[in-house]
């Protein structure tokens, strides 16, 4: 990190009516957290679990944990008790942060995870984390380690059993910082609009380590909210979205093409953007936004050029140092460019294996190193790769995923309920809208709303089904496998009726 540090005058962060950071109070700040991490036991390789709302002190807990060597491992903050209490289990943190009024809850489920240190952290830098802080050491030298140590596990669901942990390394995350800086022309002349959530690939790694590597400045937003983006907009350079910032700043007339003349890049990724949003967005601001491709796993793997032909509906091409192929399903022979096939990635971006499974890690790798993806895709004669599926029965809904079987077990678990199927439909404002059909037990009068709310006392609330619908009986095939694609083709404009835009 110092040596990324060039000026340490320069604005880091400011949030607008709130605090401002320059890189010298990064360094500094990221010191007293390491310092504080250090002091806690924390040794290099330990986990450190963090469920806070969006601020600088959060972020510099996250730089901290580099310093000190130990295993970043960010939560969604809507995530319930029942779920927290699988991650902590599983990957066992030396420490785990939670926001202070969330403390009572968090402390119940590290008794039964038998995680020894709570701590807490405000937006404001308040709690017994932050306190520390205050009082530590600002100066810290960075624990010597190498680019294949860990230093973030990131969970993402599994189509069946439970959330992996993707553990990725410095060099991982370092690499991928370093592609983009140079692909999308990062400098300490730009200004980051910043306006995602800090616990995943995107506004984590891919917007930090960017903006922090060129130097850049970031307009920190503690929330997507549309009317500071747009009264921030003239003041930055980049923004970086998943599609559902673009298509809520184009139901604003006040998003126009002057607002934007400041602008030189809209980046788009997490979701499909689709090619009428694309176009939209072009004859409005006069921009062509750039999307790319990534997860979890890998970083980001591919992107529209920065110079070159922007191709809406595609993800753009492989980026530097790193191979993208499509192969077949079945015998995962390579195909050749224009068919459709499983996407499988390799290059320094690529993880190092899920946590604790080495059986489930050497499934989602060829023998030759190539990771598999689990998207569909297909690469044109110019090498532009588009998604056209998925392989796993995945909902991405604003940009965070929701794994049908999750979400059908917890509707399995509610009396009244004999059957259930989750499914995505098309949803203008957050690409696919989560949608549940289930049949009742006989002589249930089960409504909509009960259900929804039973399953927010299990589920993350982006994980609630925005629509229930009651059938007499789930379609089935011969093999008596439930028809989601038939549902999907019966209930395919339900969100498209007048009053569901959200
Ligand atoms: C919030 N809600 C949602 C979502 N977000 N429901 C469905 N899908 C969502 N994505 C629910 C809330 O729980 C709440 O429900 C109600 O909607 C309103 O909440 P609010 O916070 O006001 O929502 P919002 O501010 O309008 O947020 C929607 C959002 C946000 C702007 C789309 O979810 C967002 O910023 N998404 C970005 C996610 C992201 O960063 N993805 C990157 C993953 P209730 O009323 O019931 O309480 S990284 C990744 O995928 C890879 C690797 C990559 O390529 O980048
Ligand atoms: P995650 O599991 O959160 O890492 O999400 C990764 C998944 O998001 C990928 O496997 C893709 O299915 C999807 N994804 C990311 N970027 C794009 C994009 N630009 N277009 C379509 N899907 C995307």
């Amino acid at each position: 990190i110092a040596a990324a540090i060039r000026n340490p005058d320069r604005v880091f962060l400011s949030e607008p009516g709130g605090r401002t950071l320059t890189f010298g109070d990064v360094l500094e700040m990221s010191a007293r957290y390491a310092n504080v991490l250090a002091g806690l036991g924390v040794e290099p390789g330990d986990r450190v679990a963090v469920q806070t709302g969006k601020s600088p002190d959060a972020l510099m807990v996250y730089l901290g944990c580099l310093r000190a060597g130990a295993v970043y491992l960010p939560l969604n903050t809507g995530y319930t008790g029942g779920e927290l209490a699988y991650f902590l289990g599983d990957a066992q943190p030396a420490v785990f942060v939670c926001a202070p009024e969330r403390f009572d809850d968090a402390q119940a489920v590290c008794r039964k995870a038998g995680i020894a240190a709570l701590e807490t952290l405000g937006t404001l830098g308040e709690g017994t984390l932050g306190e520390r802080a205050k009082e530590a050491d600002a100066d810290f030298r960075d624990v010597a380690g190498s680019h294949g140590d860990l230093a973030a596990i990131l969970y993402t669901s599994g189509t069946t059993g439970r959330s992996k942990g993707a553990m990725l390394t410095h060099g991982n995350l370092l690499s991928n910082a370093r592609t983009l800086v140079e692909y999308w022309r990062f400098s300490d002349t730009d200004v980051l609009l910043h306006a995602l959530p800090i616990f995943h690939t995107h506004g984590l790694f891919v917007a930090t380590n960017v903006a922090l590597l060129s130097g850049a400045s970031m307009i920190f937003l503690p929330r997507p909210d549309l009317d500071e983006m747009i009264d921030r907009m003239p003041h930055a350079t980049v923004m970086m979205g998943v599609p559902t910032y673009y298509v809520r700043l184009l139901s604003r007339p006040d998003f126009t093409r002057g607002l934007t003349a400041n602008m030189r890049l809209f980046i788009s990724g997490s979701a499909p953007l689709s090619a009428e949003i694309h176009k939209e967005f072009l004859e409005r601001t006069g921009h062509a936004i750039l999307e790319r491709y990534g997860m979890s796993e890998t970083g980001m793997n591919t992107s529209n050029p920065y110079d070159g032909e922007r191709r809406a509906g595609t993800v753009g091409l492989a980026l530097p140092g790193i191979e993208v192929r499509v192969s077949d399903r079945e015998s995962g022979a390579v195909l050749p460019d224009g068919e459709i096939g499983q996407i499988e990635v390799r290059g320094p971006n690529v993880f190092a294996g899920y946590w604790r499974m080495p059986e489930k890690t050497r499934e989602e790798f060829r023998d030759d190193g190539f990771f598999l993806t689990g998207d569909l895709g297909v690469i044109d004669e110019r090498g532009y790769l588009s998604i056209v599926g998925r392989d796993r029965d995945l909902v991405i809904s604003g940009g965070y995923n929701v794994y049908p079987a999750e979400v059908e077990n917890a509707l399995d678990a509610i009396e009244g309920i004999a059957e259930s199927a989750v499914i995505g439909l098309p949803h203008r404002d957050l690409g696919e809208g989560v949608t549940a059909v289930v049949s009742r037990d006989g002589g249930s009068g089960l409504r909509e709303e009960a259900v929804r709310e039973a399953l927010a006392k299990a589920l993350a609330r982006y994980k609630i089904p925005r629509r229930v619908i009651f059938v007499d009986a789930l379609p089935r095939n011969a093999m008596g496998k439930i028809e989601k694609q038939a549902l999907r083709q019966r209930y395919h404009a339900l969100y498209r009726s007048a009053g569901a835009a959200r």
